[in-house]
């Protein structure tokens, strides 16, 4: 009987591990040709994401890295401004649940410092859709190199969703790099250092233990011999004298080390306060951001051949002074107009087509008038950064921001928003 179950078993584990291979063999090819399709190693997945999600979520502008050259230890900001947009779509729950962050390869510098609405903001946020909030975030250079920085806002159910990013080289050795603090009790420890012997040592001795006591069982008939075992209906005769004094003496021994070495690490240390959590409401937002001007969305395309966007809306203008459209930012995808925009502009190549606005007529709307304006939107960018995925979404509509300049140096923008219809035919 036994013996019968065990080629059976073994029948049955030769028909998994095939079909394991082959699924490691079609995942490994899956990942070949992913990096492949990317071109470089360099990116770190801020394509991947919807091009919905990206362009409905969040607005990201008048972003800032103060330095791009820096050494190990020096420190460097990302300021900029953030909007929530109205076109937050369903699939996403609002940012009720936020944390503010930086989207880098690994630890390459470290944060220091984030500011939001003016004020320290260590912990979750809470954001309100169609608010505009102000941030500044300190970053500390850590290790050497040429690294994509990004501004990152992660949403609860939304993950994280990454702001434009800027080549930051860091200069200099790791070795170097410092993290000092004060602690509440007046001592300065490096956290770069701190505890680290500790963290070593129980990362040691808990993955001896577990090792061993895996070991052990194994050792004894295996998993497929007690499987069995218990299949045949004498599972009780696996349990032993010899197994309980082994899962007794485990269980023991374990809670022995860790209520020995708590008393030895409170004793050590008698001040000490839990990790912060929570959520931090009331973020102040960017006052008044209305801009005086009503724009309808009249309707639009995207032409996955042309690569572009033409959407036509009704602008009236109820400024004083006239306006014209300047730019237009999707996803920290900038789209400028050079009649506005005459000189070079300091923002990353890969998502700047400073040629890329285009107006039907591009003469100031003068104050208090009423024009429809056809604004296309078009460069190669919208491709690269994998956001004509929008024709192929279930819900094909776009979102971004609108520019005004008028003669005086006045800024304005407001949302855009709508569906369009995706075009697969060129002309
Ligand atoms: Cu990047």
């Amino acid at each position: 009987m036994l013996k019968t179950m065990l080629s059976a078993v073994t029948r049955g584990a030769k028909r998994h591990a095939t079909r394991l291979v082959a699924l490691g063999l079609a995942a490994g090819v899956a990942a070949v040709a992913g990096v492949a399709s990317v071109g470089t190693a360099e990116a770190h997945g801020e394509k991947s994401q919807a091009a919905f999600l990206r362009m409905r979520t969040l607005g990201w502008y008048d972003m800032k890295w103060s330095k791009k050259v820096v050494n190990v230890n020096e420190e460097f900001e990302i300021t900029g401004k953030l909007r929530i947009m109205n076109a937050w779509p369903v699939a996403v729950r609002t940012p009720e649940t936020a944390f503010l962050n930086v989207g880098e390869p690994g630890p390459v510098a470290v944060r220091k410092v984030a500011i939001v609405g003016g004020q320290f903001q260590p912990r979750s946020l809470a954001l309100e859709v169609g608010k505009e909030y102000e941030f500044r975030i300190v970053l500390k250079a850590r290790r050497e190199g040429r690294w994509h920085i990004h501004s990152q806002l992660s949403v609860e159910t939304g993950g994280p969703i990454p702001g434009p990013g800027e080549w930051i080289e860091i200069k200099g050795s790791m070795n170097d790099f410092r993290n000092p603090v004060t602690l509440l009790n007046g001592t300065t420890i490096d956290l770069e250092t701190y505890g680290i012997g500790e963290i070593y040592m129980w990362h040691l001795l808990w993955f001896i233990l577990g090792f061993a006591w895996l070991f052990y069982w194994f050792s004894q008939k295996g998993f497929v011999g007690r499987f069995l075992w218990v299949a045949s209906g004498r599972g009780e005769e696996l349990i032993g004298p010899n197994e309980i004094r082994i899962g007794v003496g485990a269980l023991v021994g374990v809670l022995l080390v860790v209520g020995i070495t708590w008393g030895w690490a409170a004793a050590k240390y008698p001040n000490t306060i839990p990790l912060q959590a929570g959520n931090l409401k009331n973020i102040v937002p960017i006052a008044d951001t209305d801009a005086p001007i009503k724009i309808k969305y009249e309707g639009g395309d995207y032409k996955v051949p042309g690569r572009e966007l033409a959407a036509t809306y009704t602008i009236t203008n109820n400024a004083k002074e006239p306006i014209r459209i300047g730019e237009f930012i999707t996803a920290g995808l900038r789209f400028l107009n050079p009649d506005v925009y005459t000189q070079k502009v300091d923002y990353p190549d890969y998502i700047l087509a400073d040629k890329g606005l285009l107006l039907s007529d591009n003469t100031p709307i003068g104050p208090g008038e009423t024009r429809k304006i056809t604004i296309t939107a078009k460069d190669a960018r919208w491709d690269i950064e994998r956001l004509s995925g929008l024709s192929y979404d279930v819900d094909s509509s776009f979102a971004g921001i609108l520019f005004f300049f008028t003669p005086s140096g006045t800024r304005y923008h407001q949302e855009v928003s709508g569906f369009v219809l995706p075009t697969f035919i060129s002309g």
